[in-house]
Parts: structure tokens; C-alpha cells; sequence
């Protein structure tokens, strides 16, 4: 019995030796020390022994499982201690590392040309309205005093999507819709997208946005208008900008103007961004017409309004001096990425 254990310890002490992982060591403790572990077995058949045998038996035998198991012990701590470390190793981050570039998106310039005109009328008193983009031949020319024969009607200048719906050709249908649904005081701004057959070139795209505006109420005259969009055009483009109205034509307005105002970039002088004059462009507007009231069962006798239409490509490529409108939809990164 006694040369059995020591052959047991022998072999334990090189199995031991050899050790490679915690689980070897976890199964090599089990194969010694657990229930029917080989060293647990003769631990058990001491007690079968005579008293002298059981007493130089027992004390090897339980020296040998003492020293076994602290053996395990001091394997499996170290096994796992250098685990341990493998894995801190394996997530150590160096705190010297630049952070990661986060690539924050930027809003589209023609995004940021509505909010600013939208935040401008909104701070005069208007309301923002959308609607939809296909329309009724109705809510586009009709209501808007078109005649039959306007040549803006044509299928070479709307997208017709049959005789009585069309692509919106601006968005004055969404003012219509207000007066057709609303009483007066009316006070609204639409932004929105538009659409025309129109061959794509640096000023031209046959979709692209307009904001109008509509105003109606007792006694709204055209010194409103002129106040309104010069309020409009020195919040727009800088409080030294001046404005002028020159006489025009639309079938919706009467009388009816076209707003100019002093060139921001020379200050009236005369540039490139104004051609030389002094002065550019930058809306049409005018008293509303009474038929267009009329639609909305509006008392011309008692109540006015006026009326204007602003572009917003025309507006950012003056404000932001882009040179070609096709920019805008390209969506090249280069470009819109300059913008905030
Ligand atoms: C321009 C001209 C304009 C309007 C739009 C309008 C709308 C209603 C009644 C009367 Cl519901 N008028 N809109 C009036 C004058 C001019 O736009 O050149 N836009 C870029």
C-alpha cells in the first residue's frame, strides 16, 4: 500500500510538473483528490488498515493530499493571474491615441436659405404653410387669374400630369388653399419645391424652390408690401441694404412690382455679383389681384393684401455667390459640406 502511494506522489509530482492550462490542472485535481479520486481511494481504504498501518499510512497519504492540493492551488492562481494579464494586455488602450474624427453632417444650403427666410417672415407675424407638389390646373393658374391662354400653361412649359393635375409651377397653390380654407386676417409664407420644363443650365433646373407670401386684412396697402420686404431684404442681406420697386406684370398682382436691392458685395458701387449696376433683382410682388380674392369668397370691398414670390436658388447663389444651380443637386460633398 505504502509503495502504491509513493508511486502515486512520483506520478503526481511530474503530472503536475507538466501542467500546461487551468483545465488540466482542474482535471488532473479531480483525477487525484476528487470522489473517486485515486489518492481519495486509498485515503478511504486506510481505515481498513491495523492501527499501526492506518498511522504511517495516514499521515504520508494525508501529507501527500495537504501538499497536492496546495500544489493545485498555487498552479491554478498562477494559470489564472497570467489569463489575466493576457487579457489586460490584449485590451490596453493608449491614452496618447488623437480621438477619432467624428464627421458631423451639415444642412443643405438651400435648407439653410429657407430657415433663414422662413425665421425672418415667422419674426414679422407669418405663419408657414406647405402643400403638395402635384396640383390642380385649378389651384396653380385658375385661382391666380392665369388666362386660359397663358402661355405658362403650355405642355411645353408644365409638367402635365393630365388635363386638370399638373407639378406645381410655383407655390402660390398653397396660398390658395389658405383663402379657400381660412378668413381673413391671413398672414402665411410657402417654401417649397417648384417645377418647369426647363433645359438644366447654370441658372436654370427644371425643379427647383420658391418661398411666396401672402398677406390679406382690412386696410393692407402697398406700403405694407414695400415695408415688409425691406424689413425682409436688411435682414437678408445686411441692415445697409436698400431697396427699390419697379413697375411689372403678374396676372395674380395689381398693381404689381419687381424689388431690387443694393448690392451687398460693393455696396452699389458696382461688381460682378451685381453686373455693374449696382442693383440686383431679388423678387416680385404686388397688391393682390381682387379676382384671386374673389376665389376665396374674400370682400374685396372691405378687405386688401398683398402678394410676392421669392426664389431660393437665385437667393442663396447671390448670398453665398455659387455660380451655377445645378451645384445644388449634385450634392458633391466639395460643396454642400461648405456650408453650416
Ligand atoms: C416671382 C413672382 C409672385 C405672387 C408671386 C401670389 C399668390 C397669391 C396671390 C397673389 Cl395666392 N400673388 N404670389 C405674387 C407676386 C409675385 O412671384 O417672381 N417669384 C419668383
Amino acid at each position: 500500500m505504502l509503495e502504491k502511494l509513493n508511486a502515486l506522489i512520483e506520478k503526481a509530482k511530474e503530472r503536475m510538473a507538466e501542467l500546461q492550462t487551468l483545465q488540466e490542472a482542474e482535471e488532473l485535481r479531480i483525477k487525484l483528490l476528487g470522489k473517486k479520486g485515486e489518492l481519495t481511494e486509498i485515503l478511504r481504504s486506510v481505515k481498513d488498515l491495523s492501527p499501526e498501518e492506518r498511522k504511517a499510512l495516514g499521515r504520508v497519504a494525508n501529507e501527500a493530499r495537504d501538499k497536492i492540493e496546495n500544489g493545485l492551488n498555487a498552479r491554478m492562481r498562477d494559470f489564472k493571474l497570467r489569463t489575466e494579464q493576457a487579457e489586460l494586455i490584449k485590451q490596453k488602450i493608449d491614452v496618447t491615441q488623437p480621438g477619432k474624427i467624428v464627421s458631423i453632417g451639415s444642412r443643405h444650403l438651400l435648407t439653410i436659405t429657407i430657415d433663414e427666410m422662413t425665421r425672418i417672415f415667422r419674426s414679422m407675424g407669418f405663419s408657414v404653410s406647405e402643400g403638395p407638389e402635384v396640383e390642380t390646373v385649378f389651384n396653380n393658374f385658375d385661382a391666380l387669374n392665369a388666362d386660359p391662354n397663358h402661355p405658362s400653361r403650355d405642355i411645353t412649359d408644365t409638367f402635365y400630369i393630365n388635363d386638370e393635375v399638373i407639378l406645381r409651377t410655383q407655390t402660390s397653390p398653397v396660398q390658395v388653399r389658405t383663402i379657400l380654407a381660412q378668413k381673413p386676417p391671413i398672414m402665411v409664407v410657402a417654401p417649397g419645391r417648384c417645377f418647369r420644363c426647363d433645359t438644366p443650365d447654370a441658372t436654370h433646373s427644371p425643379m427647383f424652390h420658391q418661398i411666396e407670401g401672402l398677406a390679406v386684412d382690412e386696410g393692407i396697402s402697398m406700403a405694407d408690401l414695400k415695408g415688409v420686404m425691406d424689413s425682409f431684404a436688411k435682414q437678408m442681406f445686411g441692415s445697409s441694404t436698400r431697396t427699390r420697386f419697379r413697375p411689372h406684370h403678374f396676372p395674380f398682382t395689381e398693381p404689381s412690382a419687381e424689388m431690387d436691392v443694393s448690392c451687398f458685395k460693393c455696396g452699389g458701387v458696382g461688381c460682378r455679383v451685381c453686373k455693374g449696376s449696382g442693383w440686383i433683382e431679388i423678387l416680385g410682388c404686388g397688391e393682390v389681384h381682387p379676382n384671386v380674392l374673389k376665389v376665396g369668397n374674400i370682400d374685396t370691398e372691405r378687405y386688401t393684401g398683398f402678394a410676392f414670390g421669392i426664389g431660393v436658388e437665385r437667393t442663396a447663389m447671390l448670398k453665398y455667390e455659387v455660380d451655377d444651380i445645378r451645384l445644388f443637386y449634385e450634392n458633391d460633398i466639395r460643396f454642400v459640406g461648405q456650408f453650416r
